[in-house]
């Protein structure tokens, strides 16, 4: 019989060496340009460093937002890992990178690590992350309400497979007043108070942009009061185009849901913050429609345990991820335990959330070290009953929580 520690070892190996689809990033397919955000300077300024930096400069907000990115990078450098130890999370995570690309990061010396970057080429740089982050594909988030990113997709352009497209919604379900003109203007007959031909026409406008940019699944990120049912425009939205858009076209509706915009405006897009929310919402939208399929993560921690319960009753919901603020070890580590717990190997534990390339290196090499640690304490309680995981079971069932188990679940 393996002891603990054979089977730690041989646990950690697979995890380490199962590639990875990563089923949401804000990253880009390379031929995006200047949206795909990497090097030092976008890891230094990534919105989460933005908010712990403010915590420990006192610039004015103003004059902040009024520097180059160099600046701002100059500044976050100096406030959060020169007159402090940079040990929060988002900061060891620039170290992690550094250090994966053989850099020396105890002269702390950033000009040194800009020459560096500036020796890359992207798509040389985009290879090399993928490589070491062992991610053979990532999921983009794609809006074509973004008047940057909805040109290039109108134009044209030759696909990189390692990136898989999302159709991302947000306006259309938190800001119809705006977007109904927007997408008449389109050439959809949409009218602001439904009437007509609207669910139908916001329909055509899904099953376009689902065809052109080849979607995985439509997506939203929502507040922590989102309800359903409900009297809103987001809900009858939900309710007459998009999970009948689902239906016909196979798509999963993924929904992101805790967050509060906008908490300190100041900050911009670092100043969102996060509310309990209503996992009902969540258990209605799957009973009423069980030919749906539901991917969901919430943001709130004390959400978690009643979203697995969820997850138990409805076969049309998948769980995945530890998001945003949930991305932090110790937060990683309990949810993954609870989750395994309740639900097997019938979820996807994690996802990045990468906004600049070079941090799929340390998202995932963080990730894949808790996963690994609690995956080897599940095998070895099963190992104690006289159960042992074959080196082919482990490989399937880690193949599964990378990514395996959703391609299925979207699949199906
Ligand atoms: O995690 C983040 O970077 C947030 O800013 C959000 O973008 C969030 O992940 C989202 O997709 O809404
Ligand atoms: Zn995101």
């Amino acid at each position: 019989m393996n002891s603990p520690a054979e089977i730690r070892t041989l646990v950690t190996d697979i995890v380490q060496a199962t590639p990875v689809f990563d089923i949401h990033t804000h990253l880009y397919d390379p031929a995006f340009g200047e949206l795909l955000l990497w090097g030092i300077d976008d890891l230094l300024t990534y919105h989460y460093l933005i908010a712990e930096g403010f915590r420990q400069s006192d610039v004015p907000y103003e004059k902040f937002w009024a520097l180059s990115k160099t600046q701002q990078a100059d500044l976050i450098w100096d406030a959060l890992f020169l007159r402090h130890s940079p040990v929060s999370e988002a900061c060891r995570g620039v170290l992690t990178v550094l250090q994966a690309l053989g850099l020396d990061v105890r002269k702390r010396d950033l000009p040194a690590l800009r020459a560096h970057f500036a020796q890359w080429e992207v798509g040389e740089f985009t290879t090399r992350c993928l490589e070491l982050a062992r991610v053979r594909q990532v999921c983009m988030t794609n809006s074509p309400f973004d008047p940057l990113e909805r040109p290039v997709w109108e134009r044209g352009f030759a696909r990189d497979p390692r990136f898989a497209a999302a159709l991302r919604i947000d306006p259309l379900l938190l800001d119809w007043a705006n977007t109904a003109p927007q997408l008449h203007a389109w050439g959809y007959e949409v009218r602001a108070d439904f009437s007509g031909q609207t669910f139908g026409e916001v329909r055509r406008f899904l099953a376009d942009w689902t065809r052109r940019i080849d979607a995985r699944y439509c997506m939203v990120s929502l507040p922590a009061e989102f309800a359903f049912p409900a009297e809103t425009a987001e809900a009858r939205l939900i309710e007459h185009a998009i999970l009948p858009h689902g239906r016909e076209h196979g798509q999963a509706f993924a929904l992101m849901i805790g967050v509060r915009r906008g908490v300190n405006p100041q900050l911009r897009m670092a100043g969102d913050g996060l509310g309990l929310a209503d996992v009902g919402a969540v258990e209605n939208l799957c009973a009423q429609f069980p030919a749906n399929k539901f991917l969901v993560t919430m943001l709130a921690r004390e959400n978690q345990h009643a979203l697995c319960v969820a997850a138990r009753k409805f076969r049309n919901l998948h769980v995945f991820g530890c998001w945003w603020f949930l991305n932090n070890p110790s937060i990683i580590e309990d949810m993954t335990r609870m989750r395994l717990e309740m639900l097997g190997l019938s979820m996807t534990p994690q996802h990045s959330d990468c906004r600049v390339l070079d941090q799929l290196v340390y998202k995932w090499s963080h990730s894949r070290g808790i996963i690994g640690r609690v995956l080897a304490e599940k095998y070895a309680d099963l190992a104690a009953t006289g159960w042992e995981p074959t080196r082919a079971e482990i490989e399937r069932d880690v193949h599964d929580l990378f990514g395996g188990a959703l391609e299925r679940f979207l699949k199906d």
